[in-house]
């Protein structure tokens, strides 16, 4: 499948570039930067919130499906965290609409439904019938993108998966990560399911780990083929006790729930 990944740079985006590669797939990498020393392949320096731009990528590459992961990965004011994820998926789309590219995977964030507290989830994990309930403006603008993914799956029957990703890490660093750690290697195995899954349709799904302290149900990600193989919980000894620990676990946007998130909107 000939893909094009928005956010090649980025630290997922470098992961899933070499990843899908190695899985056979032809990759068309776009981002706001020049590719890195070494990069082989296509690669367009393209602002993915300007229609016209992207567009043009279009037209030159014709992918089967994009994978977005550009955008801005922590809080900014409302009117840049908009633009950075709502606007840049809204190009994504119009532009797949014209060239009929059917399928879009798309990076969303446990952020999302952030605000939710651990002491109201059923069973301790939190499934993907639980409203949005975001902890940040950046979380708002990700509920906003996935709002019109289903938008144009609707409209379009364009299939759209929203993996509403944890914490995306070589290795858990603090103690919420034993519950939302997504290893490199699971990051691939999610986009990939994401991408060949027949006929997902718009389809919310938790990217995480196979972890052993999850917070977050697996279901909505095994129903599409995503089979995670990796678990924080080896490194369960590892990781001290810190004072934010209490706070971080509490809601399951961790700091981002936190009074030092807080920021005018405008
Ligand atoms: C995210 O969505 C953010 O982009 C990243 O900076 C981390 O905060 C991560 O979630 C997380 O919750 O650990």
């Amino acid at each position: 499948m000939r893909v094009l990944v928005t956010g090649a740079a980025g630290s997922i985006g470098r992961v899933v570039t070499v990843g899908l590669t190695d899985r056979g797939h032809e990759v068309v990498a776009l981002d706001l930067v020049p590719a890195p020393e070494g990069h082989d392949g296509p690669w367009h320096t393209v602002d993915c919130a300007d229609p016209d731009a992207v567009a043009a990528v279009f037209a030159a590459e014709s992918p089967d499906a994009v994978v977005h992961l550009a955008g801005v990965p922590g809080e900014e004011d409302l009117p840049t965290e908009l633009t950075s994820h709502l606007v840049t998926t809204a190009a994504l789309l119009e532009a797949m609409v014209a060239h009929d590219v059917p399928r879009i995977v798309y990076a969303s964030s446990n952020h999302a439904v952030g605000r939710t507290p651990r002491a109201d989830l059923p069973d301790g994990l939190l499934t993907t019938d639980a409203p949005p309930r975001p902890d940040t403006f950046y979380g708002t603008a990700k509920v906003a993108a996935e709002a019109l993914l289903s938008l144009y799956a609707d409209r379009f029957g364009i299939d759209a998966v929203a993996c509403r990703i944890g914490s995306f890490l070589e290795q858990p660093e603090v103690r919420r990560n034993l519950a939302t750690w997504l290893s490199h290697d699971d990051c691939v195995r999610m986009v990939d399911a994401s991408l060949t899954a027949p006929a997902p349709g718009f389809h919310v799904l938790y990217g995480i780990s196979a972890n052993t302290r999850a917070w977050w149900d697996l279901e909505a990600g095994r129903a599409i083929g995503y089979e995670p193989q990796d678990d924080a919980e080896s490194w369960a000894d590892r990781l001290p006790d810190r004072p934010e620990d209490a706070q971080e676990n509490s809601v399951v946007g961790g700091p981002f729930a936190g009074e030092q998130f807080y920021r005018p909107a405008l």
